[in-house]
């Protein structure tokens, strides 16, 4: 019989098929409350993987969001708005990057300044069925 604190702790050592590249953290200025994460993720494994959850110390709020075109092209009302989307897929091979005009990771309410380029930030991935990215994000300035 399973202890429910054992299967708990098993869960969360399980590590997606993932190749992580390019990571970084937005710099910022000291007085900002948030910042946003950017990478490129590669499914390694034969099943799909979906991305369900970003957190780290350095924000209370962690959300995995898009850029979403508002009105129409050449309208004065043209413009871009972040989007927050509850997941994001990859079927095995796919890439997905995250990059200033797209998706990306969210660190809102942060819990102290991002402003020193050189500087890591925990981040950490979840997956759904429990697999558990933790990663070590420098600070640089926007790309
Ligand atoms: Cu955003």
């Amino acid at each position: 019989m399973k202890m429910p604190a054992a299967s708990a702790r098993m869960a969360t050592q399980l590590a997606p098929s993932v190749q992580v590249s390019g990571l970084y953290v937005a710099a910022v200025p000291s007085v900002a409350t948030e910042s946003a994460a950017y990478l490129t993720l590669k499914n390694t494994g034969k099943t799909a993987l979906i991305l369900t959850g970003v957190s780290s110390p350095a924000a209370r709020v962690g959300m995995l969001m898009t850029m979403k075109r508002m009105g129409a092209p050449g309208n004065a009302l043209d413009m871009t708005a972040m989007k927050m989307v509850t997941d994001f897929a990859l079927r095995p091979g796919q890439s997905l990057t995250f990059a200033p005009s797209g998706a990306h990771l969210m660190l809102s309410r942060l819990t102290g300044p991002l402003s020193v380029v050189g500087q890591t930030v925990p981040i950490t991935l979840n997956f759904r069925g429990g697999a558990v990215l933790r990663l070590a994000a420098p600070v640089r300035r926007l790309q």
